[in-house]
């Protein structure tokens, strides 16, 4: 099993050495076993009592350890994110799989081969840092390229349309679905009035709402994810020809998210369930990767399409512009330090390459604006590019100079500014004319019109790829979303607010409205007015659902394995043998963490106590007590939930023989079948792993 930790040895009482400008590299300092000292490099012997007169006296303020210590301590919180504050990263790799040294100049598309070093943070918007990982939410999925021209970063989103067109609409939308600013609730959530009424002003918003409804805003992790770019960009090439693109994150572990009720759940049981998650994949060597595909056009395609490509609501459909696998992105190597790594990343629009550029989507202009904005207020200073995780991988030669916490020491001589007269060794950096390929130069573009506050025509058709987006889900997917809509709108107190929401969706879809309207116990509204005919002529586009393209894999998702004293070990052992085959994960959950002593008189060691490990923690269960085991299981609360639960939420249960005592105590005798198959010997634990490599028995009829 690979370890990616690294590992620090415990070294004698020498001093600990000063590490100075590393290129970027995360440093460490020596500290196993070190003389303790003071942030200024004082030895110190007690690091645990005050300084006081007298045994009992009072503590005196001229103890500088004391004072230096607590000083520290009481200035460690940065502000967190305003957006997107509750997040999880990692280190890893991408690779080049095809050179497009055709189509754009930037470095690491020129070679098929090259690998360049990543960091990726995943996160949900609307809750603070100390929120839940499964809210309904979008997810956050930015990551930052250390290339050899320069960082970029594609800080975009596991969902591919945006909520608005335009930036200017940015602090409204996230003040409404913040939480209320009187009450300072609820948190990590749109199910509120503020939220919903502000959307249902906004008929822009519909089609993204639709995909925050689906099942893509509760994922099963963040390995299971897919993420987009959301705008589009430009490659361009060295005679500064630009090609539109689209960029697509696609996970190689498959699409996966999980039900409502399951997240609900997940979030009281583990509500660092997707942050655990990545860690426990990476440091278990089962390293999660995705391909980046892109959508790549010319102004032909983009004025042939039903769609401005600048609106950021808009997708292009993959029927009509094809993806086109470029890279791959490894997740290899977990943070040594959350606060170092994760917090104080820095992604910025802005950072792009030379080859890439920025088209004029009206989002996308005000995002290069905030980000590198918002790093002061969150880091306090110019100087946050000095940070190791956010510090270039490649040479960085500039003139700007000191600034709150200048760490380094950048030049010598006097010159700070070009151009100068000095001599080679004492000029500094100079920035000349070179071709495209050698240094960033802006897309020449043509540009014409009075400069006014308006909002394009071309934008104004706000329902057609809602429409698009809904005939695509299966029923199943469809069924979600409905009762998502009304989950949510059924927390909004003011009933004028849920009519706006119901009367925009008769736009999309007059079944889903209905079904939402009949689910809330409204009248149906009119339909809203749209800015432009909707388009029922345009095709479903089956890529949109994760469930029409299941992965039909069980590798990388995690088996719930219940046993109890005297469980059969041959069953137990054959589970763990054909589910670990299948590149799974399996933890043993048993009434007694300590574990269970199997029918052979072995002992088996438990991962979780059977109360601390509800069934939604795992994507299938198998539970093989004893007969003996299985009568005090079929007493148990929290064994009862653990079969209800997984069958409820539609996972594949393996029984063991002795299994039927729970399954009566819960009611569910009667309900058995393929999706919940007995497990008598270790050829059935390698069926019932292929079975389970659907994910979900998404027929059961779980509530008849
Ligand atoms: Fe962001 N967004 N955003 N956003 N966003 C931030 O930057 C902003 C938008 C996204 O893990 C902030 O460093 C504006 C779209 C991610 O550190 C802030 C607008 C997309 C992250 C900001 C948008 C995103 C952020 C807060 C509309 C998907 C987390 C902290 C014009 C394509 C990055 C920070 C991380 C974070 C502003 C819209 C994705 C305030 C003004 C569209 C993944 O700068």
């Amino acid at each position: 099993m690979a370890t990616p930790r690294k590992s620090s040895t415990s070294k004698s009482d020498e001093r600990p050495e000063a590490v100075v400008g590393n290129g970027g590299e995360l440093h460490q300092l020596p500290r196993n076993g070190e003389v303790m000292t003071t942030a200024q490099g004082v030895p110190i012997s007690d690091d645990q009592n005050s300084l006081k007169a007298g045994d009992r006296g009072p503590t005196l303020l001229s103890d500088q350890v004391l004072r230096e210590k607590i000083f520290h301590f009481d200035h460690e919180r940065i502000p967190e994110r305003v957006v997107h504050a509750r997040g999880y990263g990692a280190h890893g790799t991408f690779e080049t799989l095809e050179s497009l040294s055709d189509i754009t100049v930037a470095d690491l598309f020129q070679k098929k081969g090259t690998k360049t070093p990543a960091f990726v943070r995943f996160s949900t918007v609307a809750g603070r840092a100390g929120s839940f990982d499964l809210a309904r939410d979008v997810r956050g999925f930015a990551v930052k390229l250390y290339t050899q021209q320069g960082n970029w970063d594609i800080v975009g989103n596991n969902i591919p349309v945006f909520f608005i067109q335009d930036a200017m609409k940015f602090p409204d939308l996230v003040h409404s679905v913040k939480e209320e600013p009187d009450r300072g609730f609820p948190q990590a959530q749109s199910a509120h009035d503020t939220f919903w009424d502000f959307v249902s002003f906004m008929p822009e918003s519909t089609h993204m709402t639709l995909w925050q409804m689906s099942d893509r805003a509760i994922p099963r992790s963040f390995r299971f994810m897919e993420g987009f770019g959301v705008h589009t960009f430009r490659f361009v090439d060295a005679d500064g020809k630009s090609t539109f693109v689209k960029f697509h994150w696609k996970p190689k572990q498959g699409a996966q998210s999980v039900v409502w009720n399951e997240a609900v759940k997940i979030n009281g049981a583990d509500p660092d369930f997707h942050r655990r998650d990545l860690w426990d994949a990476i440091t278990a060597g089962d390293f999660p990767q995705w391909d980046l595909a892109v959508q790549l056009f010319d102004d032909e395609v983009a004025d042939s399409l039903p769609f401005d490509v600048l609106d950021p609501t808009k997708i292009i459909p993959e029927e009509d512009v094809p993806l086109r696998v470029i890279g791959r992105l490894t997740l290899d190597r977990v943070v040594d330090n959350e606060f170092a790594e994760i917090e104080q990343v820095a992604f910025c629009t802005q950072n792009i390459v030379p080859g890439v550029d920025f088209t004029n989507d009206p989002l996308l202009q005000g995002r290069n604006f905030s980000y590198l904005d918002t790093q002061l207020s969150r880091l306090g200073s110019t100087n946050f590019t000095k940070l190791p995780i956010n510090a270039p991988k490649c040479p960085v030669a500039h003139f700007q100079r000191d600034g709150h916490m200048q760490t380094e020491v950048p030049q010598t001589g006097p010159v700070a500014y070009e151009p100068n007269g000095y001599p080679d060794d004492v000029t500094g950096p100079r920035a000349e004319p070179r071709p495209q390929e050698a240094s960033f130069r802006s897309f020449e573009a043509q540009v014409e019109g009075e400069t006014r506050r308006i909002r394009p025509e071309s934008f104004a058709d706000h329902y057609s790829q809602a429409r698009v987006y809904w005939i695509s889900q299966t029923p199943v997917e469809q069924q979600h979303i409905v009762d998502a809509y009304t989950f949510e709108l059924s927390k909004v107190k003011n009933p004028q607010i849920r009519s706006r929401v119901v009367a925009n969706l008769r736009n999309v879809d007059e079944d889903l409205a209905s079904q939402i309207a009949d689910g809330l116990g409204l009248p149906l509204p009119e339909a809203s007015e749209p800015f432009a005919p909707v388009r029922t002529d345009l095709p479903a586009s089956p890529a949109l659902s994760i469930l029409a393209d299941p992965p039909n894999t069980f590798a990388g998702r995690k088996l719930g394995l219940l046993v109890t004293d005297g469980s059969d070990a041959k069953l137990v052992k054959g589970l763990q043998d054909a589910f670990t085959k299948a590149k799974a994960m399996v933890t043993v959950v048993a009434p007694k963490v300590g574990g269970a002593e199997l029918s052979d008189g072995s002992h088996l060691e438990g991962d979780e106590l059977l109360k601390g490990a509800p069934s939604v923690l795992f994507d299938a269960v198998a539970i093989v007590p004893s007969a003996e085991g299985v009568q005090q299981l079929a007493k148990d609360p929290a064994a009862k939930d653990f079969l209800n639960d997984a069958f409820n939420h539609y996972k594949f249960i393996g029984l063991g023989p002795d299994a039927t005592p729970l399954v009566e105590a819960v009611g569910l005798a009667d309900k058995l079948d393929d999706t919940t198959p007995t497990i008598s010997s270790a050829a059935d634990a390698t069926s019932f792993v292929q079975e389970c490599a659907q994910l979900r028995a998404w027929e059961r009829p779980v509530s008849e």
